[in-house]
């Protein structure tokens, strides 16, 4: 085993599979689309990539809302898949290669078949286990986890993610011995200092390890609601162990073995900070007891917070994504949360600060820029863009910042998953645009009608519209509707082709827009914010 990829050819990221209890709200999306970001960036490199989202569908927690809407938990599934969770992605402009379901077939069979593998491996045992258990986590808890409840919880020992108590659960079941591969596990920490990221997360969960791990319960008998335990058909098998197979089960293994080897294991799982010990702890030994390779990297990102809270299902304080989208866009959507927080970082959303940064960085800075070029080479030049004959050292800046913005850029997205980084380094190229224009004062030099005058010209607005070229490529997989409106504007499309094919690599080599290229006024990038809604 190790963390470098031997021989497979796919850059694999997933997320987590979401689970259908309910409908996705900000924080799912959150994930997402920074694996829809990740997931571009890579392919504008030339990659080939394999993006997989899903969803999650066993389990008690889905179970017991489907019975308290009178439905059976596949009916409830369907539907939620169906009319929540792919209109959701589909909106926001995901581009994932699959979406796996763990009521498929094509997942039962392997699960059972990976889990009977491990049985007959001496892997599992039947034994007992009483615990606290949480069914918002779907995880047996240690009693050092829980916290003390207050006021309607008094007296009651409570989740800390959930902040709802704990049932105990007394039951015979089958389990993995997880506790025999703590070492081997802090051996693979330690060998792959990047596998669990951020350093708070790896540490945490290296301080996990270290205190001992136990053996892990995987399977349950009292409700059935789950893939059932091949050798003991009154059990089913425990949520998490079905559902972190979903990574090796959406490419191919078990059925398509070519599939599987030029894509698995993934470079990145995605996931938030609640779900850590079951990416780089419990799948990691399930992967170990089987012989196969274990993923890249595991990133977890921070919580995304309302009123000091983890945003979740019942404290949503009514904000759905498309109530966001439907005011500032989906592009703008996808930015955000990206550029406002740290990846891996806690963060809180407010209407406020969402407006406050779409009218000054989308609109003004950005915006701006694009429809100001546009007018411009359409006024002095008809429409036609000049070429750069004058340039200096004034022009000289402006490409170095090109050059640096992408190398900076490709590092902080493409490599440290540093979304707020790369983001931030390319809307400071924006603004060196934008003082480089205040500076040149075009609208004066046009006034100067000697060839000299006007070479000067044709050379501030050459550079300019270069620049946005730039931009629109390293935008394209945050804001790929508003890069492609920019790339249109300019002429790209006619003279370079599709925006797709542009490499990320390729986006500093200056002189790649031809003069000549026609370029309009486009349709305007950000508009006007309406009055946020009641
Ligand atoms: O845990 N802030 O599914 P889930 C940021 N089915 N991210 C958030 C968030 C928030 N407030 N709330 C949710 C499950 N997320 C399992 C996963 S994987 C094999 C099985 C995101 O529906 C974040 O990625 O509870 C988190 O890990 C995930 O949604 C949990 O989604």
């Amino acid at each position: 085993t190790g963390s470098e990829k031997q021989g497979a050819t796919a850059y694999y990221v997933s997320t987590p599979i979401y689970y259908v209890n309910d409908a996705p709200h900000l924080g799912h999306a959150y994930t997402t689309v920074a694996g829809d970001v990740l997931t571009r960036w890579h392919r504008q490199r030339g990659e080939k990539v394999w993006y997989l989202t899903g969803t999650d569908e066993h389990g008690q927690k889905i179970m017991r809302t489907a019975e308290a809407n009178n439905v059976t938990p596949q009916a409830w599934a369907d539907k939620l898949v169906e009319e929540a969770w792919k209109p959701l992605w589909e909106h926001l402009n995901i581009a994932n290669d699959d979406f796996i379901r763990t009521t498929e077939k094509r997942h039962t069979d392997r699960v059972q078949e990976f889990v009977q593998d491990l049985y007959d491996k001496g892997e599992i045992y039947k034994g007992g286990y009483e615990g606290p258990y949480c069914v918002g986590c779907e995880e047996y808890k240690l009693p050092g986890d829980l916290i003390d409840g207050e006021g309607e919880f008094a007296g009651q020992k409570l989740c800390p993610i959930h902040k709802k108590p704990v049932e105990l659960l007394k039951e015979e079941n089958y389990f993995f011995k997880l506790s025999e591969y703590g070492p081997k596990l802090l051996e693979f920490y330690a060998a792959n200092p990047d596998f669990i990221q951020p350093e708070s997360a790896r540490n945490e969960v290296v301080n996990f390890v270290e205190q001992g791990l136990q053996d892990l319960s995987i399977s349950r008998s009292t409700f059935d609601w789950g893939v059932p335990v091949p050798w003991d058909d009154k059990h089913v098998i425990y949520v998490w162990v079905d559902a972190l197979l979903n990574y090796a089960t959406a490419v191919g293994y078990g059925a398509n073995q070519e599939k599987f080897d030029g894509t698995f294991p993934a470079n990145v799982h995605l996931i938030g900070k609640d779900i850590l010990r079951f990416h780089s702890v419990i799948w990691p030994a399930m992967l170990m007891a089987q012989g196969l390779p274990l993923p890249g990297k595991v990133v977890a990102n921070g919580w995304l917070m309302v009123g000091g809270e983890k945003m979740s299902k019942s404290n949503l304080t009514g904000i759905k994504p498309q109530d966001l989208t439907s005011h500032f866009g989906v592009d703008a959507y996808r930015w955000y949360f990206l550029r406002a927080i740290s990846y891996g970082s806690d963060g809180s959303f407010s209407w406020e600060d969402f407006s406050a940064r779409y009218t000054s960085e989308l609109a003004n800075d950005y915006g701006n820029l694009a429809s100001r070029v546009a007018a411009m080479v359409g006024k002095y030049f008809g429409g036609a863009l000049p070429q750069d004959t004058a340039a200096g050292d004034a022009e000289q800046a402006v490409r170095d910042g090109l050059a640096k913005a992408v190398a900076t850029a490709d590092r902080k997205i493409g490599e440290e998953l540093d979304f707020q980084g790369g983001i931030l380094a390319i809307f400071d190229f924006v603004k060196q645009v934008n003082g480089y224009i205040t500076e040149q004062e075009p609208w004066k030099v046009a006034k100067d009608t000697t060839p000299e005058g006007q070479a000067r010209l044709a050379t501030i607005l050459y550079t300019a519209a270069e620049s946005l070229r730039g931009v629109a490529v390293l935008l394209n997989s945050v804001m790929p509707e508003t890069s492609q409106k920019l790339w249109e504007s300019l002429g790209a499309e006619e003279s370079l082709g599709a925006l797709a094919d542009q490499k990320v690599q390729d986006a500093g080599a200056w002189g790649t827009l031809p003069a000549g290229a026609t370029v309009t006024k486009g349709a305007v990038l950000f508009p006007r914010l309406e009055e946020k809604p009641a």
